[in-house]
């Protein structure tokens, strides 16, 4: 097998292992520069997908450097609905990503197969993406090749984003705070990324997200042309007709993301508060697992999916602790705050830098970092005896369009921290903490 290499030796159960940990199984798919087995975790039992890439390959196409970016961003972004990266390995002539095992194939096989989808099942994978996406652009990374053929399908439906090779990371725009590498798949990349005079990563994702739901609900594409030029002009007119059998909502929506205008084009904010994405779905069922899923491999370990909107209904507003043990709670016990929220991850991470640029006078804070596990708000002024005050908000996703953030001390005073907490941060996030009793989830219940 390819894939044994110099790393590997044969295991108990007859296949290769690699590096003593890994037992190789058949083949998944290929990608670019290497294929994708299904191979078993000897430490856990736990199955796993392993892309191997021959370095050699990668060198001479002057790829290392985006491999090495692709690994930085997956590291970067835990989401439900994105493949984990749970390891990286290399031998001399070999790099092994092992990913998280998502046995389903393409979103993009599924539709070959089955032709469009039905709306309410375009909605729940639209949602997923929307949320992933949202979450992606929180850590400021962009995918920009977003396309059916990088999302897969988990045995429950679940919809996961891969491939985050041409992913740009917010620190790599230029002075202009734009980008300006020409990436992506014609049919999905934005008008402003094809024209090449820099562009905001965000808004060319939402365009492709525009696509992807396209395709969904019509089952081609929206700017179907052999030429690149003129698939070019036709996405810059907005020159796409909407099929007879698209719904009301949905005809509303689509023109919005598929604006070629990425300053008017609508945000991950304006999505989630738009009719056709809040519609309740009718069945609350996922989809049929895809017929390629082999049921005999089932996992029979794995935890039951948490019901986000049961788990937030026992508690009350900025209190969920009760929910959550461990050492996260000590922070919390000192004036803290947990709370569940259905605004974008973009959006709590925007109210907290805006409650950091406005501070009160004495408090004058400010965005100390904003990394892969939330905000970190730091006072500007050096603080008692105990030093700067430092407020740490994680963000956790608990379900497609439901949020927990997980505001702690991080440094300083406890008095300071409570008084900053019930004077300022509590105030300035009100309205956007989801409490028990409040809008019925009418959006989320379709996608959880
Ligand atoms: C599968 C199943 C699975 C993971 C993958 C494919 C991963 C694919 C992949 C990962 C990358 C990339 C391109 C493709 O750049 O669990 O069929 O990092």
């Amino acid at each position: 097998m390819a894939a044994a290499d110099e790393a590997g030796k044969k295991g108990g159960g007859g296949g290769v292992v690699l590096q003593g940990r890994y037992e190789m199984g058949r083949v998944l798919g290929h990608g670019n520069f290497g294929r994708v087995h299904v191979a078993r975790d000897l430490r856990t039992g736990k199955s796993v997908a392993v892309k191997v890439l021959a370095k050699e390959k990668v060198v001479r196409a002057g790829m290392m450097e985006q491999m090495k970016r692709e690994i930085a961003v997956m590291k970067r972004v835990t989401h439900p609905n994105i493949v984990e990266l749970h390891e990286v390995m290399a031998t001399r002539s070999k790099i092994y990503l092992a990913l998280e095992l998502v046995r389903g194939g393409e979103l993009f096989a599924r539709i070959v197969r089955c032709g469009r989808v039905a709306e309410d099942v375009a909605r729940r994978y639209f949602a997923q993406l929307v949320s992933a996406v949202d979450f992606c652009h929180s850590r400021g990374v962009y995918h920009r090749d977003l396309k059916p053929e990088n999302l897969l399908l988990d045995e429950a439906g679940n919809l996961k984003v891969v491939d985050f090779g041409l992913s740009a990371l917010a620190d790599h725009a230029r002075a202009d705070g734009l980008l300006h590498t020409l990436c992506g798949t014609p049919g999905y990349a934005a008008p402003e990324v094809l024209r090449d005079k820099g562009y905001d990563g965000a808004m060319a994702d939402i365009w492709s997200c525009g696509v992807i739901l396209y395709v969904l609900l019509a089952g081609s594409l929206p700017f179907p042309d052999d030429n690149i030029v003129t698939m070019y002009r036709k996405a810059q007119r907005g020159d796409y007709r909407c099929p007879p059998w698209m719904s009301t909502d949905a005809r509303r929506l689509v023109p919005r993301l598929l604006d070629p205008n990425p300053a008017t084009r609508i945000t991950v904010a304006q999505i989630v508060d738009s009719p056709w994405f809040r519609k309740t779905s009718i069945s609350r069922q996922p989809p049929p697992p895809p017929p390629t899923a082999p049921a005999a491999e089932k996992e029979k370990d794995e935890p039951e999916t948490l019901n986000a909107f049961h788990l937030i209904s026992l508690s009350e507003g900025f209190d969920l602790s009760p929910l959550f043990e461990g050492d996260s709670g000590k922070g919390r016990r000192e004036g803290g705050m947990l709370f569940a929220t259905r605004e974008p991850a973009s959006g709590v991470v925007s109210r907290l830098e805006e409650l950091a640029a406005r501070s009160g006078a004495g408090r004058m804070m400010r965005v100390t970092k904003s990394g892969a596990r939330g905000v970190r708000l730091e006072g500007a002024e050096r603080g008692g005896a105990k030093g700067r005050l430092a407020v740490a908000a994680d963000i956790f996703t608990v379900a497609p369009s439901v949020l927990v953030v997980d505001v702690k001390k991080d440094g300083g005073d406890t008095l300071e921290y409570r008084s900053f907490c019930s004077e300022e941060l509590r105030p300035a996030l009100q309205d956007i903490v989801w409490a028990a009793g409040a809008d019925p989830p009418a959006p989320a219940t379709a996608v959880v």
